[in-house]
């Protein structure tokens, strides 16, 4: 059994006693290679799914009371909540703690019909705000959750959307589609393709054993629901605007150029960094499936560069860390990975110097950062019993 579900099942044995929880599920969090802020703008993304899980177990109860409790690191305070089941004229609605939101969010939008009472615990491995979606995984893990306890299927897009939808009433922040996606979707073995247009998904085997994805957290905490996200988000959607189009995705650089004077400054090169990104990761995906992985490492490197200069959402930490990493003889390429302003950053190397890279990094980096040498992994589900 992985670490956070005998967390969650001890938990869940210390508070609420009893029978071992009748649900157990889990939902990964995700590292994206290449494909930064292209979601919401349309474009194309290439995460894969993380064997860093959020767990939630739990049990029915009968009398219409929800109880959660969270084992989370960094979670904030109270761990337990309890509330009533949501009705027509009761709805759920967001407030504290903060972690309490997604899974509110998410039990809100599952459906109209009402829904039974019951106990739960959520443990995850998946770090706080270090930009490997650990609010996505929360959600998903929830919403799956949810299925069990109602007995229903139901359609895997849906899922993913409905727990888009959660953190943007919930949580405040207006995401795309990338996290819940690979979070439902992931694949062994395999990152995913994802056009965020057509929502079709092309999965591409990551399984050479000479490559290796090595994760760096800086530990500099990431703060999406500041407004920096927002307003990336809105200053894409002045750019389609100026330039005749519905989103950045149907922009080509060309028509950038044309219509350079009807753009300011800065959503000028928003724009330049979501249409060149967009390219760069459709050229990423060829350069996988065709096992070329010097390219795959230059349009990484490009594309961090991109995301510090034009999209400005870099931080002179993940600046650093890519840097120094790809110093290292057998480094393909090395980009910050997620929204931004701390976080991770993702590096494609050669597995024979994934321990060298480390000792390397942890010799010349400022700060104190922790590494995961990680695989491609399942999209959400339920627990082996
Ligand atoms: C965050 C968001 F949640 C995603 O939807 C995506 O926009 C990403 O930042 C940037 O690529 O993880």
């Amino acid at each position: 059994m992985s670490a956070p579900a005998e967390d969650a099942r001890r938990v869940f044995a210390e508070t609420f006693g009893g029978d071992e929880p009748h649900i157990a599920v889990f939902a990964p969090g995700r590292v994206n290679l290449i494909g930064e802020h292209t979601d919401y703008n349309g474009g194309f993304v290439l995460p894969m799914a993380l064997p860093l899980i959020t767990v939630t177990v739990g049990s029915p109860r009968d009398d219409g009371k929800i109880c959660i409790v969270t084992t989370a690191q960094g979670a904030d305070e109270p761990h337990k909540v309890e509330f009533e089941t949501p009705s027509v004229d009761r709805p759920l609605t967001p407030g504290t703690p903060k972690w309490a939101n997604y899974v509110k969010g998410v039990i809100q939008h599952y459906r109209a019909g009402p829904i039974p009472g019951f106990n739960a615990v959520i443990a995850t491995s998946v770090p706080l705000g270090g930009g490997l979606s650990s609010s996505a995984s929360l959600e998903v893990a929830s919403y799956t959750f949810m299925q069990q306890l109602c007995q229903d299927d139901g359609d895997l897009v849906q899922k993913a959307l409905a727990c888009q939808k959660a953190e943007h009433t919930f949580a405040g922040v207006p995401c795309g589609i990338m996290d819940q996606f690979i979070s439902v979707m992931g694949r062994e073995g395999h990152a995913l393709l994802i056009d965020c247009r057509s929502l079709e998904v092309k999965p591409l085997p990551l399984k050479d054993p000479k490559l290796s994805v090595l994760i760096t957290n800086s530990n500099v905490r990431h703060e999406l629901t500041g407004s920096e996200y927002p307003t990336r988000r809105k200053q894409c959607e002045e750019a389609a605007k100026a330039l005749g189009k519905l989103t950045l995705r149907d922009a080509s650089m060309e028509d950038l150029e044309a219509k350079k004077e009807n753009l300011s400054e800065v959503c000028y090169r928003r724009a330049r960094h979501v249409i060149s990104e967009i390219e760069r990761t459709t050229k990423a995906a060829e350069a996988l499936e065709n096992g070329n992985y010097q390219l795959f490492g230059k349009l990484m490197v490009e594309s961090h560069n991109s995301l510090r200069d034009d999209y400005e959402v870099s931080c002179p930490e993940l600046d650093e860390l890519v840097s120094i990493a790809v110093e290292i003889p057998g480094v393909y390429g090395s980009r910050m990975t997620g929204g931004g302003f701390g976080g991770c950053t993702v590096t494609l190397l050669e597995t024979s110097v994934a321990e060298r890279t480390k000792q390397h990094i942890q010799e010349k980096f400022r700060g104190s950062p922790t590494f995961y040498i990680t695989k491609p992994s399942a999209g959400s589900g339920v627990l082996p019993k």
